[in-house]
């Protein structure tokens, strides 16, 4: 099949267990008229170093199975002086020590330093995986502020709009600034460049 037929959906589906994730994904594919559908197969997750081997492991694992074209998306916070932890055990440090126990890790530390970074992966059942990636920098902020957003928007200030966390923007304001949202937006304009 020619690379270009991979090209053709205008309608792809997302596999996640996380409803925030699509959501913002839903927002950001519409600006470019890409419909998207939430597929809750639970991805396969290894262990790895790398958010885009992860990534790219889990759609092709979930193409196998569903037979769709799908993409799936690995994120990360990276924090500076933690030397880049949590970075790709988000997902496990999230469920166990949280962002409490971050901002405890980061008590007494000046430099505040950290990344969101984000891979897309999409694959259909003919062609080999293909990623886009996307980042923010920013900083962990003293406190908990914001109760929209999730995981560890409470305690994330963007470098470009330092006075908000995360959790204390909208959908699209957060999709202004967003690692998710820079990695999607290369990710359509791929998708449509076909058109
Ligand atoms: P999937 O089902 O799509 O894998 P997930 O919640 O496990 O959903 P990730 O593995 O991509 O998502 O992300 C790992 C963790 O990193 C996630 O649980 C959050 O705690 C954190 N994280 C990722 N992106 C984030 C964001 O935009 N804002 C806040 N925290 C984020």
């Amino acid at each position: 099949m020619p690379m270009t037929s991979l090209r053709k959906h205008r309608v792809v589906f997302f596999a996640t267990g996380n409803t925030h994730k699509f959501n913002e994904a839903r927002h950001v594919l519409a600006e470019y008229n890409v419909a998207v559908a939430l597929l809750r197969v639970k991805a396969l997750e290894i262990q790895d170093d790398n958010i885009e081997n992860i990534a790219k492991t889990s759609v092709m694992e979930a193409v196998e199975r569903c037979r769709l074209p799908i993409f799936v998306e690995d994120a990360g916070l990276f924090v500076d002086a933690l030397n880049g932890f949590p970075g790709p055990y988000s997902s496990h440090v999230y469920r166990t020590i949280g962002t409490r126990g971050i901002l405890k890790l980061m008590k007494e530390v000046e430099k505040r330093n950290a990344c969101f970074r984000s891979v897309v992966a999409f694959c259909n059942s003919k062609e080999s995986p293909k990623s886009f990636q996307g980042g923010v920098k920013g900083e962990i902020s003293q406190e908990e502020r914001g109760d929209q957003g999730f995981g560890f928007d409470p305690i994330f200030l963007p470098s470009d709009c330092p006075d908000e966390t995360f959790a204390e923007m909208t959908i699209d304001k957060k999709n202004e600034y967003s690692h998710r949202a820079q990695a999607l937006r290369k990710f359509a304009k791929w998708l449509k460049s076909d058109s």
